[in-house]
């Protein structure tokens, strides 16, 4: 293999600073907590959420999945301006966060600035596992997987967003502190923040 394959990492993307994590983490927390008092078994288990998530991953929003060179496009990616920005903090915008029976994850609402980062084909890739992903908005499957349920790859975590955002809009179920919340049916809820959370992250990437 060629020095440059061997050198693309496991994946590009933004990688949330510490104190970026630990507010996230905790709000995270919180709406698990409130969204249990809303509703027992939400997900349609007995455990509490907090219990039922597994995440102690750094936090980050995946830009480009690599696999070392081998996944479709990696090396063009890796390109500019993946090259010049790379290194560099961003300001991400969460908006959103949302559960389902499978993961637990943040929705991130890029900037077209930020939105240079992102791969052409990420929402069209989606089409098979989520039909009409290809649809949306690029930009649409950026998030911030913050637990899965045990056994589920992270990978899950965007394609789990994909599914709700193709879903037709629902008027909220109640209006909780942090924000108000939707129900997707399926186990599937997602709470839009009042206010969204500023989460600054270097674009950098990942090697195992
Ligand atoms: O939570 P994530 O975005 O989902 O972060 C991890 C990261 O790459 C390392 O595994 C994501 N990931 C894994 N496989 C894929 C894939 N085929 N397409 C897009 N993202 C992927 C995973």
């Amino acid at each position: 293999r060629q020095l440059d394959e061997v050198c693309l990492p496991l994946f590009f993307g933004w990688f949330l600073l510490t104190p970026a994590q630990d507010q996230l983490r905790s709000t995270g927390s919180d709406f698990l907590t409130a969204l249990d008092g809303f509703k027992k078994n939400a997900v349609g288990q007995e455990i509490p959420l907090e219990q039922y998530f597994k995440g102690k991953r750094s936090l980050h929003c995946t830009t480009k999945f690599c696999d070392y060179g081998k996944a479709e496009g990696a090396k063009e990616y890796a390109e500019k301006p993946v090259s010049e920005l790379y290194g560099s903090v961003f300001d991400l915008a969460v908006s959103a966060l949302f559960v389902t029976p499978r993961t637990f994850g943040a929705r991130v609402s890029l900037t077209d600035e930020q939105l240079v980062l992102w791969p052409a084909d990420a929402e069209k890739e989606a089409e098979s596992s989520v039909p009409g992903a290809g649809s949306l908005p690029l930009g649409s499957r950026a998030h911030i997987t913050l637990g899965c349920a045990d056994g589920v790859e992270p990978v899950q975590t965007g394609l789990d967003l994909l599914e709700i955002l193709v879903l037709p809009e629902v008027e909220p179920v109640t209006d909780l502190e942090l924000g108000s919340l939707r129900f997707y049916g399926e186990g599937r809820w997602m709470l839009e923040l009042k206010e969204p959370m500023c989460a600054a992250a270097c674009f950098s990437s990942f090697y195992k």
